[in-house]
């Protein structure tokens, strides 16, 4: 039997600029969370601890990250370890993060995967093809055909690579696209991956998997923060496959909609206190969608700002647009002529395109021809039925937010 923890993307040294400050909370987080994931390896006394590509965020991050990430791999002499360069840290030469002091310096039981092999793990064979490059139309899963075939029957095969799978629709065609039967098209017991963020199950029979980050880095990734725990009993034996949950930190999104603001309160407040126990452990944003007034908008910023304060990181993300009294618009339209002009063609092209006019406005001078309209909208390409109620509102919208920001 094989068992075997198979981990990708860990895109450790990852800035998460976009949440300032705490973007450092963010970053040691993670590596919390490779420290669980090899206590858990240990406790498991498995054969190997696999990362499957993107271990780096990418081949500039700071040496003492390296130097801190090495060590850690130290102290699990007992395990070993192997980091096959993906993507974001191909292993292009001198320059590549693994070509640095302190993986020259690691003790053996870490292993860098930096060209197409395989290794005898003492009965079972692992077979692997790196990447050498960031973009990439060709499969490299493809390198493990012959591999493969190049190994003793009869001995359990992992391969390990990296790259997006080949969906119709999902994938770029420079993304290193696998084919769905790369494992079983190399005759694999099973095919580590690594390359996206979420969890991909039952792929090719259950023998190539796809592990997501195990911590998450976006709002929308439901199935991230996992290892897989692989078991494999015998060569040709379907592998057994756990999810670990090892995460550090969860990243929530709720929103707050002034359509119905007083449900979105009542909400929000049930939502924040079901989340207080782990604030410290939350990234959490906040959503203001709907179209409000700027008074009862700044209120509720106000509200929220105190309530998002516990958490690691709280951040409020207004996507809301001002609703405007007819004599705020007066006032906008005067001192913003020319955007004036376009709000009123808006109006105009919505007439044409939906029959319907937009909302009650002060009378301009709406000169907007048919001719024009379809004329204006052939340049981007547009085709004046194809407009719905919702696109103009959209663009009234950003444009109305325009007039307010910009000097009159
Ligand atoms: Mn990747």
């Amino acid at each position: 039997m094989f068992r075997f923890i198979h981990s990708a993307d860990w895109q450790l040294g990852a800035r998460f600029s976009q949440f300032g400050a705490k973007g450092s909370a963010l970053r040691e987080a993670r590596l919390t969370t490779l420290r669980r994931t090899l206590d858990l390896a240990r406790q498991k006394s498995v054969d190997a601890f696999l990362v499957a590509g993107d271990l780096f965020e990418d081949n500039q991050v700071d040496e003492a990250l390296v130097s801190q990430v090495v060590g850690m791999f130290s102290d699990y002499h007992t395990l070993p370890i192997y980091l096959l360069p993906g993507n974001h840290d191909p292993f292009t030469g001198p320059d590549s993060v693994w070509q640095r002091r302190s993986f020259a310096k690691a003790p053996a039981h870490i292993h860098v995967l930096t060209r197409v092999e395989s290794i005898d793990l003492g009965g079972v064979w692992l077979l692997a093809s790196p990447l050498q490059q960031k973009l990439s139309t060709v499969d490299p899963s493809l390198k493990l055909v012959d591999l493969a075939a190049s190994v003793p029957a009869g001995a359990i095969k992992v391969g390990i690579t990296h790259g997006a799978l080949a969906i119709e629709g999902k994938h770029q065609p420079n993304d290193f696209p696998i084919a769905l039967n790369a494992a079983s098209r190399a005759g694999l017991d099973y095919l580590a991956v690594g390359h996206w963020h979420n969890w991909l199950p039952d792929t090719d029979g259950g023998r190539l998997v796809m592990p997501g980050t195990p911590e998450p880095d976006q709002f929308d990734q439901d199935r991230s923060g996992r290892v897989a725990f692989v078991e494999i009993d015998a060569p040709g034996v379907a592998p057994r496959v756990e999810a670990l949950q090892v995460a550090t930190l969860d990243w929530k999104r709720l929103t707050f909609d002034f359509l119905s603001a007083d449900a979105s309160r009542t909400s929000l407040i049930h939502a924040l206190s079901s989340l207080a126990a782990n604030a410290m452990r939350t990234v959490l944003r906040v959503e203001l969608t709907g179209t409000t007034a700027p008074a009862q908008l700044a209120e509720v910023r106000t509200w929220l700002e105190g309530k998002l304060s516990p958490f690691l990181v709280g951040q409020l993300f207004d996507r809301s647009s001002i609703a405007l009294s007819a004599a705020e618009l007066v006032d906008l339209q005067s001192r913003h002529p020319i955007l004036a002009q376009v709000l009123a063609d808006l109006d105009q092209i919505e007439v044409f395109a939906t029959g319907a006019g937009g909302p009650p406005r002060p009378p301009t001078d709406a000169t907007l021809t048919l001719i024009e309209a379809q004329r204006l909208l052939a340049q981007s390409k547009i085709e004046l039925t194809a407009l719905s109620a919702e696109h103009l509102t959209r663009a009234r919208q950003v444009l109305l937010q325009t007039m307010q920001e910009v000097a009159p």
